[in-house]
C-alpha cells in the first residue's frame, strides 16, 4: 500500500508523537487529575457535572448547546448538577438506588443528559437505547438487562412491551401523556416541580457499574456490554490527547448516546475535561450540519466515515458556503476512515481527518491519531500509552510486520468492559491468554501503524488470495461515480469466493453496463485484478447500522437468500 503521507502541522498539542511511542506510561499519572483520587470518593457523574458546578471559574460557563430544529438551549455546569440532582431525587424516591439497571428510551434532548446524569448519581447502571427501536429491539434489551425503571416518552411508549417485562417497576414519562391512569407511570412534569435541587450524591466503588451498552450480534441475541466507573480515567485521558480538548474548546461529537461514541465521547469525555458540548438534535443532511458547526463555531468535531462520504458526495461547493475558520480539529470512528475522505478533508477544509478506532467492549479510543503524529491514509493509527496492541494467531501468538491477523490488545485497559450482562461464557470467548481478541482483521506495518482490513468474518477469500473489503470499498468510492460501496464475498465454485460489490451512485450518474465495467476497469488497474469485483450491483442505499457502519453481513444474507439474523439495529 503505497499512500501519501500526511505530515502534522506544527503547533500546541497535548500529546506528542513520542508521547505516544513511550514505554513504561503508568495509568497512575492519569488517576491524580481526579478529586477522587485525593478524596477516596469516586462518582463519575460528581467528576463530569458536579466538581465544575462547585468551581466559581467555571459553574457559569455552558456545558451542554443545545440546538435542535425546533428548541435551541444552553445549560452550564450549575444548571446541569442541580437538573440532574433533580431527577436523582425522583429516582431514589421510587426506590432506585445502587446497581439497579434504568433505561433511557427517548430522543436526544437536554432531559436526556439530566436523567442520564441523575441515574449515575443514585448509584444505578445506565442503559440508553436508540429511540428508533422498535418493540422486539426494547423487548429484548429491557428484559436481558432486567432493568427496574425506564425513561421515555408518551410517543415511544407504544414500542415497550410494559406486560412482557416483569422485572420493570416504574415507568418515567416525560411529556403530557393521558396514559397516565395506570400506577406504574410517573409523570415526569409533576415530580420535577417538587424536586429538590439538592442531592447527596452515591459513593461508588471505581468497579462499581456505570453503563450497559447493548450491540447487536451479528446473530443471535444483542449482548450487554457492561463498563464500570474507572472508564472515566480513559474517556479523560483519551479526550485531552486524542480530541485535543483544551479549556476553550467547543466541542461537538454526533454520535447518538444509544451507540458507544455518544456516551463515552459525546459525554464523558468532553464533560471529563469541563468543556463546552454542542448537543444536536433532528435529522442528518451535509447542510445541516454545516449550519451547526459554522453557528457554534465548533472547534473540535467527532464524527464517522458513512457523514464523511456523504460531505464528499455532497461535493466541495457547499463547504465554501459556510465559515468553518473555527474548525481545528477533525476526527473519525466506526469504520475505516476511506483514503478518498481525508483527501477531501486537506482540500476542502485545510485540515487533517484523525482516524480513531475502539469498540464498544473497549470502551474507549486504543489505536488513534493524534494531532502530532503522521497520518497515513488508511491506517487508523497507534496504540495509545498505556495500550499494547498486537496482530496474533488462533494461539494468541504475535504475527511478525505485514501479516494479516486479528487485532488484539493485552488485558488491562481502565475502560476494557467488565462483563456481557448476564452471559459471562461471552464474555470469556472475548480472550486467548492475556490478549483481548476484537475479531477485526487488520495488520501492523513497520513503524506500528496499523490498518484495518474488516471484520474478520468479512474478510474475502477469493482464488487463495485474502482481500479485506475495506480496499475495495475504499478504492470503488474513489471513482467520481460511487458514492457508497459495501463490498462481500459470494460463493463460487471455481474461486472459492468472488468479490461482489454493491454500490450507490452520485447524482448525475446513470447505471448503464458500460458504467459498471469503466468502475471494474477503474478498480482493476489502480488497486490490482484480483480485488476489482467482478459483479457490481447498483442499489438506492447500503444497509448501514443506526451508527452508520456498513451492514455487510445482510448484503451477504441478501445476496445469498439466508435469514437476515438480527436486523434491530439497522438504520431505516
Ligand atoms: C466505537 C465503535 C466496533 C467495530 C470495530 C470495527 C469498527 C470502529 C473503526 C472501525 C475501522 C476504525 N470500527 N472504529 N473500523 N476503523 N477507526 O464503533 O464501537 O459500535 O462497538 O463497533 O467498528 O470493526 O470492531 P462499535
Amino acid at each position: 500500500m503505497d499512500m501519501a503521507k500526511v505530515q502534522p502541522r506544527s503547533g500546541e498539542h497535548n500529546l506528542t508523537d513520542i508521547d505516544v511511542q513511550r514505554e513504561g506510561f503508568d495509568w497512575e499519572e492519569i488517576k491524580k487529575d481526579f478529586s477522587w483520587y485525593h478524596t477516596g470518593k469516586v462518582n463519575v457523574a460528581y467528576e463530569a457535572i458536579d466538581r465544575h458546578a462547585e468551581n466559581p471559574h467555571k459553574k457559569d460557563q455552558v456545558a451542554l448547546l443545545y440546538s435542535a430544529p425546533n428548541r435551541e438551549e444552553s445549560v452550564t455546569f450549575e444548571q446541569l448538577s442541580k437538573q440532574s440532582n433533580q431527577t436523582a431525587n425522583i429516582l431514589k424516591k421510587y426506590g432506585i438506588g445502587k446497581s439497579d439497571r434504568v433505561f433511557l428510551f427517548m430522543p436526544r434532548t437536554p432531559e436526556f443528559y439530566a436523567n442520564f446524569f441523575g441515574i449515575l448519581k443514585v448509584g444505578a447502571i445506565a442503559g440508553p437505547l436508540f429511540e428508533a427501536f422498535m418493540e422486539q429491539a426494547v423487548r429484548d434489551r429491557l428484559a436481558d438487562s432486567e432493568a427496574m425503571m425506564l425513561i421515555t416518552t408518551p410517543e415511544l411508549i407504544h414500542r415497550v412491551p410494559v406486560k412482557e417485562l416483569p422485572a420493570l417497576e416504574k415507568i418515567i414519562l416525560i411529556g403530557n401523556s393521558t396514559d397516565m391512569k395506570d400506577e406504574q407511570y410517573i409523570s415526569y412534569e409533576e415530580e420535577i416541580k417538587e424536586a429538590s435541587e439538592a442531592f447527596d450524591i452515591e459513593w461508588v466503588d471505581r468497579e462499581d457499574g456505570m453503563l450497559i451498552h447493548y450491540t447487536s450480534g451479528s446473530t443471535g441475541k444483542p449482548k450487554g456490554v457492561y463498563h464500570a466507573h474507572n472508564a472515566m480515567i480513559q474517556h479523560y485521558a483519551t479526550g485531552k490527547w486524542v480530541l485535543d480538548l483544551k479549556e476553550d474548546d467547543t466541542y461537538w461529537c454526533t454520535a447518538d448516546p444509544g451507540w458507544v461514541t455518544g456516551t463515552s465521547y459525546g459525554i464523558f469525555a468532553p464533560w471529563l475535561n469541563g468543556i463546552t458540548n454542542v448537543i444536536r438534535g433532528g435529522r442528518f443532511s451535509p447542510e445541516s450540519w454545516y449550519e451547526t458547526l459554522e453557528k457554534h463555531q465548533v472547534t473540535v468535531w467527532y464524527t464517522a466515515p458513512t457523514a464523511l462520504r456523504k460531505f464528499v458526495s455532497a461535493g466541495d461547493d457547499i463547504v465554501s458556503k459556510y465559515d468553518l475558520s473555527n474548525l481545528r480539529h477533525l476526527l473519525s470512528v466506526g469504520e475505516p476512515l476511506n483514503p478518498e475522505v481525508i483527501t477531501w478533508g486537506l482540500r476542502t477544509l485545510n485540515l487533517r481527518i484523525h482516524d480513531t478506532w475502539w469498540m464498544t467492549e473497549t470502551g474507549a479510543m486504543l489505536i488513534v491519531n493524534v494531532p502530532s503524529m503522521e497520518i497515513r491514509p488508511g491506517s487508523m493509527g497507534k496504540p495509545i500509552p498505556g495500550i499494547e496492541a498486537a496482530i496474533i494467531d488462533h494461539e494468541g501468538n504475535k504475527l511478525p510486520p505485514n501479516q494479516m491477523g486479528n487485532l488484539a490488545i493485552k488485558k488491562g485497559w481502565p475502560s476494557m468492559m467488565r462483563a456481557i450482562w448476564n452471559n459471562p461464557s461471552k464474555f470469556d470467548s472475548y480472550f486467548i491468554k492475556d490478549w483481548y481478541v476484537s475479531g477485526d482483521s487488520a495488520y501492523m506495518d513497520e513503524d506500528g501503524y496499523f490498518w484495518f482490513q474488516g471484520r474478520l468474518d468479512d474478510v474475502i477469500n477469493t482464488s487463495g488470495e485474502r482481500v479485506g473489503p475495506f480496499e475495495v470499498e475504499s478504492k470503488l468510492i474513489e471513482h467520481q461515480a460511487v458514492s457508497e460501496a459495501g463490498v462481500i464475498g459470494k460463493p463460487d465454485p471455481e474461486r472459492g469466493e468472488i468479490i461482489k460489490a454493491f454500490i450507490t451512485l452520485n447524482p448525475g450518474y446513470e447505471a448503464s453496463d458500460e458504467l459498471l465495467e469503466a468502475i471494474r476497469q477503474f478498480v482493476k488497474t489502480s488497486l490490482s485484478a484480483h480485488a476489482a469485483p467482478r459483479e457490481i450491483e447498483i442499489k438506492d442505499s447500503i444497509p448501514k447500522t443506526r451508527s452508520g457502519k456498513i451492514m455487510r453481513r445482510l448484503l451477504k444474507s441478501w445476496e445469498l437468500g439466508l435469514p437476515t439474523g438480527d436486523t434491530s439495529t439497522l438504520e431505516e
